[in-house]
């Protein structure tokens, strides 16, 4: 008989609880955060914005909408804030319809250099609807190419520049690339869903002034629920708002708009600066001892939250790491590298993040481990012995950190 929801709710907890997670775009939401998407407030309909709805009973989810927006405004250092998106790809594309019209120039990372998907990738509505340019990254130094970067733009005058990336294990400059917006005449929109958490607690530039608009998702670095918010001077305040409702969306989710008024929250906090520069810490730590054990990083390292493992040297694909290192309970996912000649469901890299980790209170002994663990499975994949001995060095790390 198939198992039921409930059932399987408990047994992903457990599945969490007993693996060492280092997949960088997840986290762990505080149980608070966790609750308050569960809680009645999923129950109301509030079609439009505080003070002007098109539901009657919107008093409270009034209050609540407009807390999440000044907790955004002021993390941030945004004039504006729609805290409405459902998730990082519809705050994208409610930018885009907000700022283009269908056909326009636009300028955006790569996928397979490290932006996403919603960065014009051609399979993704945002690479059909515009005519996106992509820009890379170096491919002998894996960094992002500023002047390369100024050359497209003057050569192609797009009417946007989209900066933020998925997979670039550096700091993004954000002043260079207004520079290089400003320079031809194109609005800037730093998507910092990844690094966000980063920013907030002070590890990361923030990109205001020099962007226009700021996305991010609210799940990732930062810890707060499933969803994404929008940040814009107050000139384009109407234009994002209509894009987002009416314009994309009904509805906006109050359960997770509270919770993401939470984690704005907690994010201003000076406990969560001190988790902010321990998921930089863990992962240099975790980048040193890698290298120390012959592992090869793309840009020689770090300095966010995630690393980008070359296998190449390894003599192993992304696949296959992913697959032996989960079975051992170590959760990462493959990942292609710069210039890749392999096939994203097969690539020549793996990305690692420590956002979940030190969420879970492990610090750099415990990336030394971590390390060692790795090493031990990509350098013998298929060594049944070797597996059992490192599965069960995960059962002890993880019981030490428990989930709360
Ligand atoms: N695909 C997500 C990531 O893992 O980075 C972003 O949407």
């Amino acid at each position: 008989m198939a198992k039921s929801i409930s059932q399987l709710i408990k047994d992903e907890a457990k599945r969490q609880q007993n693996t060492l997670s280092l997949i960088a775009s997840e986290n762990i939401a505080p149980k608070e955060i966790r609750e308050t998407t569960g809680s009645v407030l999923m129950n109301k309909y509030s079609e439009g914005y505080p003070g002007k709805r098109y539901y009657g009973g919107n008093e409270i989810i009034d209050q609540i909408e407009v807390m999440a927006q000044a907790a955004a405004k002021k993390l941030f250092g945004a004039e504006h804030a729609n805290v409405q998106p459902y998730s990082g790809s519809p705050a994208n594309i409610a930018v885009y319809t907000a700022l283009l019209q269908f056909g326009d120039t636009v300028m955006g990372m790569s996928l397979p250099h490290g932006g996403h998907l919603t960065h014009g990738h051609k399979v993704n509505f945002s690479g059909k609807a515009y005519k996106f340019i992509q820009y890379g990254v170096d491919p002998e130094t894996g960094l992002l190419n500023y002047d390369e970067i100024e050359t497209q733009a003057k050569i192609f005058k797009p009417k946007l520049i989209v900066c933020g990336a998925t997979a670039y294990p550096r700091e993004i400059d954000f002043g260079r690339f207004g520079k290089i917006a400003k320079k031809v005449g194109a609005y800037l929109l730093a998507d910092i869903s990844h690094i966000a958490g980063l920013v907030a607690g002070g590890v990361h530039p923030q990109p205001f002034p020099h962007a226009d608009v700021v996305t991010t998702t609210t799940h990732k670095t930062l810890r707060g629920p499933r969803g994404a918010v929008i940040l814009c001077k107050n000139s384009l305040a109407e234009a994002i708002d209509k894009a987002v409702f009416p314009g994309l969306q009904g509805g906006p989710h109050d359960n997770i708009t509270a919770a993401k008024a939470i984690c704005l929250q907690i994010a201003a906090k000076p406990e969560f600066k001190r988790y902010a520069a321990q998921v930089v810490a863990n992962a240099k730590a975790l980048a040193t001892s890698l290298q120390k054990l012959g592992f090869t990083l793309v840009t020689g390292g770090t300095d966010n939250h995630m690393l980008l493992v070359d296998l190449t040297s390894k003599n192993i694909t992304g696949m296959k790491a992913e697959r032996a290192l989960e079975k051992v309970g170590i959760i990462t996912n493959k990942n292609m590298i710069p210039g890749d000649l392999r096939s994203p469901f097969d690539p020549s890299g793996m990305r690692l993040g420590t956002s979940i980790l030190t969420s879970r209170g492990m610090g750099e002994r415990e990336m030394q481990e971590v390390a060692m663990m790795i090493a031990k499975v990509v350098d013998k994949p298929t060594s049944s012995a070797v597996l059992s001995a490192v599965k069960k060095e995960v059962a002890v790390l993880t019981k030490k950190f428990p989930i709360k």
